[in-house]
């Protein structure tokens, strides 16, 4: 399966979205709409994170969880170059491949106004890195107008990636400012990338010259890198491209440049095991000397590239 005419780019699948989803329905009850609050307050959420270098993706809203009066609106920020949504609900599409998931993270659905009471709603893909003729948003704005307790998740992300909105009565005393927020999403983040370069390292401490890493995961980071980049074999030698560090299920490739074998370009395609049932491992032979450059076709501009110097 090829996702390039689709989305050339990144995206995470969590195995159980969907019994999740299900799990996250009616968290609360709808309860009388207010649209009119003269003291009402546009919120900021981050969706996503990342490292200046773009290597380490997070999976968080930040905050995840604020506390808001009804009329209020929360303005969410895409915050990272992976792609997130912002829903609720239960996708129309069941999802039980990348089709599936696509169907339901493209459409933007919903109105301005968040109704609890409706069976979707979707803030279309948010994302600070457009893809070229592909829909996504920097940006998403709800004004909540029906008090309760209400949980998002990112469609991408979910098991992982909630945010829950209380929305109490009009002009209630809220417990935290929007500095107070701020503050606490720049030291998450950082404690976020930390983690990520420790993943890293960690994953890095497990690969050999014959073993590389394609990218690694956990549930709080992705590490969009191959690990390790920068290879140096035997001629003769053959080097195993492995998926299995990756836990969040993040598709990648190994897509050679210039390197032929059989007459064809080597290319590992979707490395996507547990999703829908491709490889997680893909294994090259390296018969000519040279520097071969590689890159993952869905994250090259986070920078996922890779060579292998065959060396006599
Ligand atoms: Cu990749």
């Amino acid at each position: 399966m090829s996702l390039r005419p689709v989305l050339k780019r990144p995206y995470a699948v969590v195995l159980a979205l969907v019994a999740l989803v299900v799990g996250l329905v009616g968290t609360a009850p709808a309860q009388a709409s207010v649209t009119t609050n003269p003291n009402a307050t546009t919120w900021r959420v981050l969706v996503g994170e990342q490292s200046p270098d773009l290597a380490i993706q997070g999976m968080r809203f930040l905050p995840g969880e604020i506390w808001i009066d009804q009329g209020d609106s929360i303005k969410f920020l895409a915050n990272a170059a992976e792609v997130h949504t912002v829903s609720f609900g239960t996708p129309p599409t069941p999802i039980r491949g990348i089709g599936d998931l696509l169907a339901d993270a493209v459409p933007r659905v919903g109105g301005p106004v968040f109704d609890p009471t409706a069976p979707w709603t979707n803030s279309g893909i948010l994302t600070t890195m457009p893809v070229p003729d592909f829909p996504t948003s920097t940006s998403y704005l709800q004004k909540f107008a029906a008090r309760g307790d209400f949980t998002f998740f990112c469609l991408f992300h979910g098991e992982v990636m909630t945010l829950t909105v209380h929305v109490q009565a009009p002009n209630a005393a809220y417990p935290h400012t929007q500095a107070f927020y701020d503050a606490q999403a720049a030291a998450e983040t950082a404690g976020i990338v930390a983690h990520g370069y420790g993943l890293w390292a960690a994953t890095a401490a497990q690969a050999t010259p014959t073993h590389v890493f394609v990218g690694a995961a956990d549930g709080l980071t992705e590490v969009m890198r191959f690990i390790w980049q920068d290879d140096v074999v035997h001629l003769g030698q053959t080097v195993t491209f492995d998926l299995s560090a990756d836990h969040m299920v993040v598709p990648h490739t190994v897509t050679f440049t210039t390197l032929m074998q059989h007459g064809m370009p080597v290319d590992s395609g979707t490395l996507l095991e547990a999703f829908v049932g491709g490889p997680s491992t893909f294994s090259v032979t390296f018969d000519q000397l040279g520097i071969w450059n590689y890159f993952c076709e869905f994250h090259d501009d986070m920078g996922m590239v890779g060579s292998v110097t065959v060396v006599p």
